[in-house]
């Protein structure tokens, strides 16, 4: 457990790994690398270190910005730390599928830049045998529309972190239905809620990666 709490700490505190010198008085100690090996190698599962440790200290992390007790720098250390975290047990989520359920297309909407969720989600995604198409962050309209083209069958998937990008989602959906596809849609990130999601006209949301892995399977087989 304390060890879990050491990984939030530094995902915090924004300390990368032994190499990095920032913060200063971390600077040569083991980081959120070394410490999420060691708790691999302890035998804690992925998904205790996911949200007991890394997605528990980006909680943190946004309330201390709230606070202003620390900046967008200090925010983009703690963001690396934690992405350093999620490639390490990447692989252990992701596995080895053979058999494709379906396929999501995946993007952060445009004028956003927070690409921590949308990621995670995609990891569960494929976790789950899921086809991930990732648009990456800031994706405008018409990428979304030019990849659901090609596949009419896909589900698009669609973050915001931002309660001034929320609204570019309606402009996703919109440009869709002009467009004449019939992609579903489901949404997510902080600000996002259910009643948003039906407001827009999206089928489907989910407050965390890992319900938005039922959520995907449900709408994909209805
Ligand atoms: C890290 C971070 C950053 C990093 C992002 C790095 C990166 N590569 O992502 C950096 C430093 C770049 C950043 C920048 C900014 N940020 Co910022 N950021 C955060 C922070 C601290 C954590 C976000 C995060 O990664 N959380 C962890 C992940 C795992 O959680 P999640 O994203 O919510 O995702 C989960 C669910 O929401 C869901 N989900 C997410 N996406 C999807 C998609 C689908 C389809 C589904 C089904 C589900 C789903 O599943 C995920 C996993 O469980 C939040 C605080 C917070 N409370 O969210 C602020 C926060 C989002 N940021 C904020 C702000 C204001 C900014 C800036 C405007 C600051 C500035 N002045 O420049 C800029 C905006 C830049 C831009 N144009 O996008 C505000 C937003 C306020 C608002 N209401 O709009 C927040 C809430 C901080 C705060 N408390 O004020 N930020």
């Amino acid at each position: 457990m304390d060890l879990l709490k050491d990984i939030e700490t530094l995902v915090v505190r924004g300390h990368i790994d032994a190499a990095s010198n920032y913060p200063k008085d971390l600077s040569g100690k083991p980081g959120v690398r070394e410490k999420v090996a060691e708790a691999l190698e302890k035998g804690f599962s992925p998904q205790d270190i996911l949200l007991n440790a890394l997605i528990s200290g980006m909680k943190i992390v946004g309330e201390k910005y709230e606070k202003n007790e620390i900046f967008v720098p200090e925010m983009l250390f703690s963001a690396k730390a934690m992405k350093n975290g999620l490639q390490q047990i990447r692989p252990l989520l992701v596995g080895d599928v053979s058999i494709r359920v379906g396929t999501v297309i995946l993007g952060t909407v445009q004028g956003d830049m927070h690409d921590i969720g949308k990621n995670l989600v995609g990891m569960m995604l494929e976790g789950a045998g899921f086809e991930v198409i990732d648009l990456g962050i800031n994706t405008p309209p018409d990428k979304f529309v030019a990849m659901a083209r090609q596949h009419p069958d896909a589900l698009i998937g669609m973050s915001a972190l931002l309660t001034v990008t929320m609204k570019n989602m309606k402009a996703v959906i919109d440009s869709l239905r002009y467009n004449g596809l019939k992609n579903k849609v489901m949404i997510g990130g902080a600000p996002v809620t259910e009643s948003f999601a039906n407001e827009i006209g999206a089928e489907g949301y989910s407050i965390n990666a890992n319900q938005a892995v039922s959520l995907a399977k449900q709408l994909l087989s209805a």
